[in-house]
């Protein structure tokens, strides 16, 4: 028999679980750009042009190992556009007995393949993607008969089940957690190792251009162009942090500085998600860094505790609720997105750096995706729906099963508290305290009323104030409504008054 392994834009991993048993004289990989999934929404440019420059990458490395491949490229005239319409025309060109593939990271795609057996009359076997370190089954039964869950259970379950910063069956240092640790701003001159940069070859040369004519009026700039796109690149990169900037990632994990926008964070998602690095490897090169003393414990139990907690959580949650997670809208928020997240052209200088940093990299890192950029749209009322297109659009790493659960779960609480304990809103003191976005800012940070005051001050109590019937008995809340309590009839009015000529002017100037 000879079997079509298919493999999706997010599956180049050379241990995916669909080529475990792949015969090189008989089977045949099928990879695919495809118009429809890069349309679906309209992808920053960059990340088009890094995940196709991959997959071409990837196709490659494949056919030198033997295997036969067949790869579409997007400007094939015989390009049938989806990955269903693609996969019929290669059935129909090569008698193949079954399709084999990885479950794959969209709710989306999954529909669309379990219905491939129905309609092409062959066995379709889906298998486990067994690059994540939990399972969508296994995530279930932890969830089960829990009616909230939190992030900090699963992950100390999976630290004591791959044995990772653990002294027997104690925690590392003592401790399962070093946040406390984690919240230093930062200072303009400090000196800041530069993130790694590859050099565009041949094959990145001609699909920036494929990008340029056929997305162009995609967001985003696609130049300068300087993520890897192999494996080998990523191993690069995954090294020079460890090397350079591990060190001091917990110290500065909160901090968001106008001159950079890369900091001292991994800027490895992009990798991650799209299989060129696997969890487990990063897990395991930062605990040796620990290990050997290369760097201490904050900030090495701080970044696996993204990978191995937030990463594998959001998952877990993602396939537990679809597809209904992607309704959800708790506070039946209904404001559109302001323009001003496409154009940058708005007088809040945080938001305004942040979505230029988008804009020029397809990258922000998590604070200015949590605090500002998300934040913001908490605040404003906007629905859940807009902005996760958004998050789905412009991040180089956005895939629905990671953007949804921390658009729509950890940022708009739009879930009523499933996967978070309390909705993140914050007023402009935070922002403030972590970056220095405010100096040059038109707002005055320290005003909260009236029309030269921080927008984030009063849209932050009107939030409050309005959703106190669904927040009020929430225990982690409870200081902050007598604060608000407190404040006099004539204060709570002008909180009222700003917001509503605030959100009025938000589609023309702000
Ligand atoms: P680092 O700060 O260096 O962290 C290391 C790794 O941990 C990351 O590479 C990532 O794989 C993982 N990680 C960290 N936080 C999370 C998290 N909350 N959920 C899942 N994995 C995490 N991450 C995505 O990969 N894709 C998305 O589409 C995405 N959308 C987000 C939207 C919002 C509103 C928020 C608040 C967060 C989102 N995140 C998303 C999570 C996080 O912001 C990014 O993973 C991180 O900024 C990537 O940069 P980094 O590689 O430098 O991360
Ligand atoms: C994000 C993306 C884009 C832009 N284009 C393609 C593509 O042309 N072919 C492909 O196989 N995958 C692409 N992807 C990634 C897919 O959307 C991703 O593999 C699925 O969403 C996972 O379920
Ligand atoms: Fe943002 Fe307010 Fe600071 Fe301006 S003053 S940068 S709007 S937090």
């Amino acid at each position: 028999t000879a079997s079509l392994r298919l493999i999706l834009g997010d599956q180049l991993s050379h241990s995916i679980s669909s080529l475990s048993d792949c015969d090189k004289s008989n089977d045949i990989i099928f990879m695919a750009e495809v118009w429809e999934e890069a349309s679906y929404v309209k992808h920053h440019k960059k990340k088009i042009a890094f995940l196709f420059s991959a997959m071409r990458h990837f196709a490659i490395e494949l056919e030198q190992k033997g295997y036969k491949v067949i790869y579409t490229k997007l400007d094939d005239p015989d390009n049938a556009g989806s990955f269903t319409a693609e996969v019929a025309r290669m059935l129909k060109n090569n008698p193949l007995d079954k399709i084999v593939v990885t479950f794959p990271g969209e709710y989306r795609v999954l529909k669309a393949i379990e219905s491939w057996q129905a309609t092409f009359n062959l066995p379709v076997e889906i298998r486990e993607d067994s690059r994540f370190l939990s399972s969508p089954t296994k995530f279930a039964n932890w969830a089960r008969g829990r009616t909230q869950l939190r992030m900090e259970y699963f992950y100390r379950e999976l630290r004591q089940e791959f044995k990772i910063l653990m002294d027997g069956d104690k925690p590392a240092g003592g401790e399962w957690n070093y946040d406390a640790n984690n919240r230093k701003p930062i200072k303009s001159q400090m000196v800041i190792p530069v993130t790694y940069q590859s050099k565009s070859d041949a094959i990145t040369e001609e699909v920036l251009s494929l990008v340029e004519k056929r997305f162009a009026s995609h967001f985003g700039d696609l130049y300068p162009f300087h993520y890897g796109v192999t494996r080998i690149e990523a191993i690069a990169a995954l090294e020079l942090f460890i090397e350079e900037r591990l060190c001091l990632f917990g110290d500065y994990q909160d901090a968001m500085l106008e001159e950079n926008a890369w900091l001292f964070h991994s800027h490895l998602s992009l990798y991650l998600n799209c299989g060129l690095l696997l969890p487990m490897e990063c897990i395991k090169k930062a605990e040796e860094a620990y290990t050997s003393g290369k760097a201490p414990l904050n900030s090495v139990e701080g970044f696996i505790r993204q990978i191995m907690g937030w990463r594998e959580y959001v998952r877990g949650v993602y396939w537990l609720k679809m597809p209904d997670y992607a309704e959800r809208n708790f506070f039946l928020a209904k404001n559109k997105l302001p323009d001003f997240y496409w154009t940058t052209d708005t007088k809040m200088n945080c938001l305004r750096q942040c979505i230029t940093d988008t804009k020029n990299n397809a990258y922000a890192h998590h604070i200015q995706r949590l605090m500002v950029l998300g934040n913001f749209a908490l605040l404003a009322g906007i629905d859940p729906k807009d902005v996760n297109e958004w998050f789905l659009i412009v991040y180089a790493d956005a895939y629905e099963w990671v953007e949804l659960p921390n658009v729509s779960g950890m940022i708009l609480f739009a879930d009523g508290g499933y996967l978070a304990s309390k909705p993140y809103a914050a007023s402009g003191s935070y922002i403030n305290k972590m970056s220095n976005y405010c100096k040059n800012c038109s707002y005055d940070v320290k005003q909260k009323n009236g029309s030269d005051a921080c927008p984030f001050n009063y849209l932050y109590w009107h939030f409050l104030a309005r959703n106190r019937d669904k927040l009020a008995t929430n225990p982690r809340l409870g200081m902050i409504y007598r604060t608000y309590d407190q404040m006099d009839a004539d204060k709570k009015a002008q909180i009222e008054e700003d917001n509503l000529k605030f959100i009025a002017n938000m589609y023309v100037n702000s």
